[in-house]
C-alpha cells in the first residue's frame, strides 16, 4: 500500500475566497460550503427526470437543489418532458455560464444564463422566440428542494411565515386532459378513472422573495424576483418521490430577458466538513488489516495521530492504541488520510477517536462475518419471488401478483427501456394471452416486472453458490402449489434450491411456451408501472376484454375492461438465447435429484435454445457481417480496458482469432457450464482453446472464467494460469494508487456496486486458488468498502444484518416508506460531475444510488459466501 508517512503539511488546494462566489477550474460556482452547479449534469440519463441535472447546488456538502430548468409542469414527474441541453459556454470573463435547452415536441428553446453576483448568483431565462402558445402558462423555470432536508424547516414568503409540510396535504385542481403537455413517448403516468381530466397542484405559497429553512443555517437560502411571481409547490402532491419545486411562469408574448431570480444559499462562516471516517461497520476478524480512510474538507487540517478506543465488558472506555494519520492525497473535491491500527487484535468492542470525532462501536472478533449473507437470503429474496403470496409473521409482504397472466405485446416503444418490434416472433397475436407465464421468477427491483436477463443471471447466481457452497440453510417455507411463501419457517428444502426451482420455472415457460426467450414480462400501462404497494394490487387480476368498457367488470367477475395486464416482449434475441441455454444447463445440473421434471426440461431448452441461436447468428453473420462483430463484440466485451488506443498488429490478430473461433466453437463459459453439465469432453476442449486469448484481450474480465474452469482442469492449466494471476495481482493492487478505497470505483448513471462485487468475487477466488500469489489481505477491500468505508458517508451498503450502522432507506418495493427490505445492498456511491460522490439516507428514490436488484443482491451472495469460505478457512 501506497503511504507517504506523517507529511501533515498543508495541503496544495486553492483555498476559496470565503467571501464570494467564484467560477472555478472544474466549471461550478463556489464559496466555502456552497458549490452552485450549472448543468455539470444534463437531463441525458436513462430516464427522464432522474432528479439529478440541471442547476444544483451542493450546501454544505448535501446537493439540497436541482432540476433548475425551464419545464412544462408545476411539479414535474419523471416521465414528463425534460429538456435536451444543445449548448453550454463558460464565461470566465464575465463569471457566467449560459445553457441553451430545448424541447423538440414543441421546437421550443429557451436560454439560462447564470452569473455570479456577490454571495449570490443570478439565473436569467432569455428567449429569442416567446414561448409557443400550447404551452404559454404552462412553461415556466423551476428549482427543486429535496424534500427530506426541507421538511419541518420554517419558511418566509413575502414576510408571511410557514413551515414546509412533513408530508404532502397541499390542495389541487383538475384540468381537462387536452391541456396536459406531452408526456414521455406520448405515455401517461396517471389514471383519469374515466374522467378526462388530470390533477394540477396548487401553490403553497406565492410571492416575490422567499426565505427558506431560516431555523437551519446549513438549508437556509433566499430567493428573490422582482419581474416574476414565485410559487412554491409540492412535487409530492402527483409522486412521492417529488421534490419541493420553486417555479416562476415564463409570461406570454415576450422575448429577450423574461424571467430573472437572484439566489442565495447561506454560508456559515469557516464551515469545516466534519471528517466521514470510513471503517468496517460490520468489524474485523483479529487477523485481518485495519485501515480507516477519513475523507477531510479541503479546508480542514489533518491530525497527527488518531486512537481506537476499546469499551470493556465494565463499560469503561480505554485508549488501546495511538497511531499516526497517514496522508493519501487528495481524490475529486475531498482530501484523504489513513489511521492504521491492524496491530490491534484482540476481541472487544472498539471505537476510533479522530479529534473530537468519534465512530460508534464496531466488533473485533473471529466471528464477525458469519451472518453476512443471512438476510438477502432469508429475507430480501424470497420477498421479491413472484408470483406468490408472500408472508412473515404477522405481516404480508405481499399477495400472488398477475393472476390474470400475461399477453402478447403489440408493436411498442415501451417505458422501461423495452420495445417490441414490427413481428412478434411468436404464434401468439398481439393482445393475445400467452399461456403459462405467470409462474416463478423474480422482481426485478424496485419495479415489478421480469426482465429475462437479470433472471437469469439470478438463477445462475445461486446455482454458483449451489454448486461451490452447498448451502444447506433452511429458513424458508416455499409452496409451488400453494403458491405461497412463508419467511422464518424451514419445510426441509435448502433454500437455495428453491429458488433456483422458482427461478427456472419461469425461464423454462418462456422458452417452451414462447418459444424462445422474452426479452420482459412487463407493464403494459405507465400508470400502473411506477406502483408503490402490494404487487398483487398492480393489476385487477382479471384477464382485459376490449368489449367491456373500462373499469366494467363482466357478470362472472372473470374479466374486465381496463387495459392494465401485463405484456409479454418477444421480440427473439439469439444472444439472450444463448445465456439461457448456457443457464438451463447449470439449471438442470443443479435441479437433477430434487426436481427431475423440470431438469429435464430444462436441459431439452438448453440442448435446443444453443442450437437454434448458434444457427440464427450464423445465418445473420452470414447476411451482414458488420452485425456479427456487433454480435461477437456483444459476447466477449472485446472492448476491454486494457485495450488503450488503437490495437496493435498482435491484438489485432488476437482479436480475429478469438472471433473465428468463439463462431465455430461457441461463447467460452457456456462451454464451460455445458461441461459441467454434461462432462462431455469436446466443451471443455472448446473452452481450453479460446481462454488464453481472452486472457490476452482483457485479463480483469476473463480471469473469473479462467478461475472457475479450475477445478475441471490438470495441474498444467494451472501452472499456466500463474502468470496471469500475477499480472491480476498487480492490477489488484494498483487501485491503492488510484483511489484512497483500493477498489475499482465507477463513475456512470448507476453506482458501482456491481463492478466491485465481481471484482471482489474474482479477488476472492484468485486467493483461494493462488494464495501464495494473492494474498488473503486482498479480500477485504471490498467487504471494508460495502460495509462503511467509502467516501461521502461510513454507513454499511448492505441492510439491517451484520453492522453497527448499516443504511436505512433504500429504494425498493418499500420505496414509498423510507425503509429497508433486508439484506439489500445499495448501488452505492453515485457520482455527480465533476466531482462529487453521493448516496442519500434519508430519502430512498434515487435508483443509481440505493436501488437493490436481483442480479446484484444475488451477486452479493456469491461474494458473501466465498468470502466467509475464506475467513472460515485455517
Ligand atoms: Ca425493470
Ligand atoms: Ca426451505
Ligand atoms: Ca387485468
Amino acid at each position: 500500500m501506497r503511504y507517504f508517512t506523517v507529511m501533515l503539511l498543508l495541503l496544495a488546494v486553492t483555498p476559496v475566497s470565503a467571501q464570494n462566489l467564484k467560477l472555478n477550474d472544474l466549471g461550478y460556482f463556489e464559496r466555502r460550503a456552497i458549490n452552485v452547479l450549472v448543468f455539470s449534469n444534463s437531463f441525458n440519463g436513462g430516464f427522464n427526470d432522474e432528479k439529478n441535472s440541471g442547476i444544483e447546488i451542493i450546501h454544505h456538502g448535501v446537493r439540497t437543489v436541482q432540476g433548475g430548468a425551464v419545464r412544462l409542469n408545476n411539479t414535474p414527474e419523471q416521465w414528463d418532458l425534460v429538456p435536451m441541453m444543445t449548448n453550454r459556454e463558460v464565461d470566465r470573463e464575465h463569471g457566467s455560464i449560459a445553457v441553451t435547452m430545448r424541447y423538440d415536441d414543441y421546437d421550443f428553446e429557451s436560454r439560462v444564463v447564470v452569473t455570479a453576483k456577490g454571495k449570490a448568483v443570478e439565473i436569467a431565462v432569455w428567449l429569442d422566440k416567446p414561448v409557443p402558445e400550447k404551452l404559454a402558462g404552462d412553461a415556466g423555470f423551476n428549482l427543486e428542494f429535496l424534500p427530506s432536508r426541507y421538511w419541518l424547516k420554517t419558511f418566509l414568503m413575502d414576510g408571511r411565515l410557514n413551515r414546509f409540510p412533513r408530508y404532502a396535504t397541499s390542495q389541487t385542481i383538475t384540468r381537462p386532459n387536452s391541456e396536459k403537455p406531452r408526456q414521455f413517448k406520448g405515455f401517461k403516468t396517471y389514471d383519469d378513472r374515466g374522467t378526462g381530466r388530470f390533477v394540477d397542484p396548487l401553490p403553497l405559497e406565492t410571492g416575490h422573495r422567499i426565505v427558506m429553512a431560516t431555523d437551519d443555517p446549513e438549508r437556509m437560502i433566499t430567493i428573490s424576483s422582482d419581474d416574476a411571481e414565485l410559487k412554491l409547490y409540492d412535487g409530492r402532491m402527483l409522486a412521492q418521490n417529488g421534490w419541493f419545486v420553486l417555479r416562476s411562469v415564463l409570461p406570454k408574448g415576450k422575448t429577450g430577458k423574461v424571467v430573472t431570480w437572484t439566489v442565495e444559499p447561506h454560508a456559515i462562516e469557516n464551515w469545516v466538513r466534519e471528517p466521514n471516517i470510513g471503517f468496517s461497520q460490520v468489524g474485523y476478524v483479529p487477523d485481518q488489516p485495519k485501515v480507516a480512510v477519513i475523507e477531510l474538507d479541503k479546508n480542514d487540517t489533518p491530525q497527527a495521530t488518531a486512537a481506537l478506543m476499546r469499551i470493556n465488558a465494565d463499560g469503561n472506555r480505554e485508549e488501546v492504541y495511538r497511531g499516526a494519520i497517514q496522508s493519501w492525497g487528495p481524490y475529486f473535491k475531498y482530501n484523504y488520510v489513513k489511521f492504521d491500527f491492524s496491530a490491534v487484535k484482540q476481541p472487544g468492542v472498539y471505537y476510533i477517536q479522530y479529534g473530537t470525532t468519534k465512530t460508534n462501536d464496531f466488533l473485533i472478533d473471529e466471528h464477525v462475518y458469519d451472518k453476512i449473507t443471512d438476510a438477502t437470503t432469508d429475507v430480501w429474496v424470497p420477498i421479491h419471488m413472484n408470483h406468490m403470496y408472500v408472508n412473515e409473521g404477522y405481516r404480508t409482504w405481499h399477495g400472488e401478483p398477475f393472476k390474470e397472466g400475461y399477453l402478447q405485446a403489440p408493436e411498442s416503444n415501451h417505458f422501461d427501456l423495452h420495445s417490441q418490434g414490427a413481428t412478434t416472433d411468436t404464434k401468439y397475436k398481439p393482445y393475445e394471452l400467452i399461456p403459462g407465464l405467470n409462474v416463478g421468477g423474480f422482481f426485478d427491483a424496485g419495479d415489478f416486472d421480469i426482465e429475462t436477463g437479470s433472471n437469469i443471471n439470478v438463477v445462475q447466481n445461486f446455482i454458483r453458490a449451489w454448486e461451490l457452497f452447498k448451502p444447506q440453510r433452511d429458513e424458508t417455507f416455499v409452496s409451488q402449489q400453494q403458491r405461497y411463501v412463508d419467511l422464518h419457517r424451514p419445510d426441509g428444502v435448502p433454500d437455495i434450491l428453491q429458488f433456483i426451482e422458482h427461478g427456472t420455472l419461469n425461464l423454462v415457460a418462456q422458452a417452451e411456451q414462447i418459444g424462445h426467450m422474452a426479452q420482459t414480462l412487463s407493464n403494459s400501462v405507465l400508470d400502473n408501472y411506477h406502483h408503490l404497494g402490494d404487487a398483487a394490487s398492480i393489476t385487477d387480476g382479471l384477464h382485459y376484454d376490449p368489449s367491456l368498457k373500462p373499469y366494467e367488470v363482466s357478470a362472472d367477475g372473470k374479466r374486465s375492461g381496463t387495459p392494465d395486464d401485463m405484456w409479454a416482449f418477444t421480440t427473439r434475441s439469439p444472444q439472450l438465447d444463448l445465456r439461457a441455454a448456457t443457464m438451463f444447463a447449470a439449471a438442470s445440473h443443479a435441479l437433477k435429484g430434487y426436481n427431475d421434471d423440470l431438469a429435464a426440461r430444462a436441459l431439452t431448452q438448453s440442448k435446443r435454445l444453443m442450437q437454434e441461436a448458434t444457427e440464427i447468428i450464423a445465418q445473420r453473420s452470414a447476411a451482414r457481417n458488420r452485425q456479427m462483430e456487433e454480435d461477437f463484440n456483444w459476447l466477449d466485451g472485446m472492448e476491454g480496458n486494457n485495450a488503450v488506443g488503437k490495437p496493435d498488429k498482435k491484438r489485432q490478430k488476437l482479436m480475429e482469432r478469438s472471433r473465428k473461433n468463439r463462431a465455430l466453437l461457441g461463447d467460452m463459459a457456456t462451454n464451460l457450464q455445458l461441461f459441467g453439465a454434461t462432462k462431455e469432453k469436446q466443451y471443455l476442449d472448446h473452452f481450453s482453446q479460446q481462454i488464453w486469448d481472452a486472457l490476452e484481450l482483457n485479463l480483469e474480465r476473463n480471469m473469473q472464467t479462467a478461475l472457475d474452469a479450475i477445478p475441471y482442469m490438470d495441474d498444467a492449466y494451472k501452472q499456466k494460469l500463474r502468470p496471469y494471476v500475477e499480472k491480476y495481482n498487480a492490477y489488484i493492487k494498483d487501485f491503492d494508487r488510484q483511489n484512497p478505497y483500493g477498489v475499482p470505483i465507477g463513475l456512470g448513471n448507476w453506482a458501482g456496486v456491481n463492478m466491485v462485487l465481481n471484482f471482489g468475487i474474482t479477488v476472492n477466488y484468485a486467493h483461494i486458488y493462488f494464495p501464495d500469489i494473492v494474498s488473503k489481505d486482498e479480500v477485504y477491500r471490498v467487504s471494508n468498502w460495502l460495509y462503511g468505508c467509502h467516501p461521502y458517508h461510513n454507513y454499511s451498503f448492505v441492510a439491517v444484518v451484520g453492522a453497527t450502522r448499516p443504511k436505512q432507506v433504500f429504494y425498493g418495493n418499500n420505496r414509498a416508506d423510507f425503509s429497508a427490505i433486508p439484506g439489500n445492498v445499495a448501488p452505492g456511491l453515485l457520482f455527480r460531475k465533476p466531482d462529487h460522490f453521493e448516496n442519500f439516507d434519508d430519502w430512498p428514490f434515487l435508483w443509481g444510488q440505493n436501488e437493490g436488484t436481483i442480479a446484484g443482491n444475488t451477486q452479493y451472495i456469491i461474494f458473501g459466501s466465498a468470502f466467509k469460505a475464506v475467513n472460515q478457512r485455517e
